[in-house]
């Protein structure tokens, strides 16, 4: 047998092997969601609540500053939660990472190493901490496979963000290996859905894009000014689709890598905007201000080994824009925030 097919039989097989040694989670099991109030954590609220958990506890970042260790200490040992989705973090699009680097990388860090030290500390049963797709090198080949990681130059407009992603993946694994825990990690790529961030300047792309399409249709303006060139590829996930790999991976894996959740397609920047545009109904024209950064040219992930674990994504961009549109109408989400 060819090498490269065998070393990927004795990977899948390996996968397979720790599927089957994971455990499901009782329907009454204490469930900590760490960020429930995001695009993300909120997400997961809904998915778990679908499938029947009645033990959820969450707390607002008013409630709970996760920063705090000690905040974070007490929260632990007077609450014992059994699972932990660690979907808390600060996140933003291009320009929030490239001009707030310390507090992107002050705030991850403090978050994932209180939270997880205290999932150790208080006996969790299971964690699961989510990362992100910038974590790769900037220039790596596509589609990116997870043993990438640590190969390469990061992308420089989001380098704060993806160090701290790298460090709270490592803390897993030295938890792992040193403590015995089953802590695991989960590389979502680019993200979009309801909760999400839909201001101009910080947001991600999609919903910068929904908005400034949706404002310029009603306020009938002659153009609307895109960021950067259009010519990057970036794939996108309906952080439904996330919440459910991330509910099936709680219950089916607890291998020591990290794992890749996408869709396995991309689609450049210029091509979404014209999909938003006509799904929205605008009319006008499109300028692209290239002051602005494009940031990493391409960021496919390879979504093979959750494939080989039995998941796959199931809604269609066009159909996750077009729902996360009406919600957003639904919601008055662009009216409240004039
Ligand atoms: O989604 P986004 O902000 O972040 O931008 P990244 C993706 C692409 O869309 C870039 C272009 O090439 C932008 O220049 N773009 C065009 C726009 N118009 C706009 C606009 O109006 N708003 C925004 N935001 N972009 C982020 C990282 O990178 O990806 C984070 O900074 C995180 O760390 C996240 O990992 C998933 O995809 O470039």
């Amino acid at each position: 047998m060819h090498i490269q097919k065998r070393l990927w039989l004795v990977i899948s097989i390996s996968f397979m092997a720790s599927a089957a040694a994971a455990q499901s989670m009782a329907r009454t099991a204490k469930i900590f969601v760490a960020g429930h109030r995001g695009l993300v954590g909120s997400a997961l609220i809904r998915a778990l609540r679908t499938a029947g958990f009645t033990n959820i506890i969450t707390r607002s970042h008013h409630e709970l500053d996760l920063r705090d260790q000690q905040a974070v200490f007490n929260f632990f040992a007077a609450q014992r939660p059994d699972y932990v989705f660690l979907a808390a973090a600060k996140v933003g699009g291009i320009l929030a990472n490239r001009d707030h680097p310390a507090e992107f990388i002050y705030d991850n860090l403090m978050i994932e190493a209180n939270v997880i030290q205290a999932a150790y500390r208080f006996g969790v049963k299971k964690l699961l901490f989510l990362g992100s797709s910038c974590i790769y090198p900037r220039m790596a080949p596509q589609p990116i496979c997870e043993e990438y990681l640590l190969t390469g130059e990061l992308e420089t407009t989001n380098y704060a963000y993806a160090i701290a992603k790298i460090a709270g993946i490592k803390m897993c694994q030295a938890y792992n290996e040193q403590y015995g825990t089953k802590f695991i990690s989960v590389m979502p790529t680019n993200l979009y859905g309801p909760y999400d961030n839909f201001d101009e300047q910080s947001s991600h792309v999609l919903p910068a894009l929904l908005r400034k399409f949706h404002l310029a249709k009603v306020q009938n303006a002659p153009e609307v000014v895109l960021w950067g060139t259009g010519t990057p590829y970036r794939e996108f996930l309906h952080v439904d689709d996330l919440a459910q790999a991330c509910l099936f991976l709680m219950e089916s894996y607890d291998g020591a890598e990290i794992i890749n959740i996408g869709t396995g397609t991309d689609v450049q920047i210029r091509e979404l905007a014209e999909l938003i545009k006509e799904l929205v109904g605008y009319t006008g024209e499109i300028v692209w201000d290239t002051s602005k950064p494009d940031g990493t040219p391409r960021k496919l992930l390879n979504v093979e080994r959750l494939r080989a674990l039995g998941w796959t994504a199931q809604i269609p961009l066009q159909e996750g824009i077009s729902t996360t549109y009406a919600w957003c109408n639904e919601q008055r989400v662009f009216e409240r925030m004039n």
